[in-house]
């Protein structure tokens, strides 16, 4: 028998393009969020997004390159219902609040709930509740604790829901510190993670501040879509990507918050 011709096994990866959509009360940081994942960068005082925002993201995950497209709701939070336009053929959406505040936790409710009602049946949900350096004892540090775009190779005991610093305060102080600043926290992690557990969505608490478990995000995202669906539905000449893609994975109302995975989701993280 003679060996097919050589595999092309050295062939580029095509990248699945993936349509991400951001969602949350004003101010709960979703920009932010996007300009750490795609920029590893912070604005302390970002000034608000006029008009769309639609940003893309190179990310490697495993075997295959992913192609976010990212769409961030830039004004239209004000709105209670938000025009489908945002969510149509999205694949994923990540639903932001501020841990500092508890209405964004009800705001993100209400979009979960319409995405669940309107948008793709199996689209991956992630619910962020970000700004978790407010509510950390050494929120006192301006520096990202750790690079995010995953060039961190052998950082395996970082993890998610790896605290930044925990050793920032000595003594009796240290209490005081935790005490002041869990005090502004209003919506705990238990509560956001129970109902995200209830929804079926992923959960993360975030800090595009420091950077803390932004990666994490999309790349356990990009690991509950179904990517390999998505590239052979989109094979072949004139194949849309995005378009209708994503259908006949797994329902998003029977996932499950899967926060640990696998140690590797650092390394597996998109290397961007
Ligand atoms: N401390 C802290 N501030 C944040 C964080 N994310 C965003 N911000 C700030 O919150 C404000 C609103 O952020 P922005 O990304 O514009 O929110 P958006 O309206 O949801 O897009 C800006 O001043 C940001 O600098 C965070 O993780 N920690
Ligand atoms: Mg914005």
């Amino acid at each position: 028998m003679s060996a097919p011709a050589a595999a092309p096994a050295e062939a580029p990866a095509r990248p699945v393009q993936v349509k991400l959509v951001l969602l949350g009360e004003s101010a709960v940081g979703k920009s932010s969020v996007v300009l750490r994942f795609c920029q590893n960068d912070f604005q302390a005082n970002k000034e608000p997004t006029i008009g769309a925002a639609f940003l893309t993201q190179r990310c490697r995950l495993e075997d295959k390159v992913i192609k976010f497209e990212i769409w961030d709701t830039a004004g239209q939070e004000r709105f209670r219902s938000l025009s489908p336009m945002y969510y149509r053929n999205a694949q994923a959406a990540v639903v932001v609040y501020d841990v500092t505040k508890s209405a964004s936790l009800e705001q993100a409710k209400t979009w979960v709930k319409e995405l669940q009602r309107q948008a793709n049946p199996n689209i991956v949900i992630a619910l962020a509740g970000n700004k978790v350096d407010l509510v950390r004892p050494s929120s006192d540090s301006d520096e990202p604790s750790t690079p995010t775009s995953a060039t961190s190779d052998d950082d395996e005991a970082d993890d998610a829901t790896a605290t930044p610093e925990d050793d920032a305060a000595e003594g009796g102080d240290e209490e005081g510190a935790v005490a002041a600043s869990e005090s502004r926290r209003q919506v705990s992690r238990e509560e956001a993670e129970e109902y995200a557990k209830e929804c079926g969505l992923l959960f993360f608490e975030t800090s595009a501040k420091t950077g803390e478990g932004v990666v994490e995000v999309f790349t356990e995202i990009a690991k509950k879509i179904p990517l390999d669906h998505i590239l052979a539905s989109t094979r072949g000449p004139g194949g849309a990507a995005g378009r209708g893609a994503g259908r006949g994975g797994p329902a998003a109302g029977g996932a499950s918050v899967n926060l640990n995975e696998e140690e590797s989701a650092k390394k597996d993280a998109c290397a961007c």
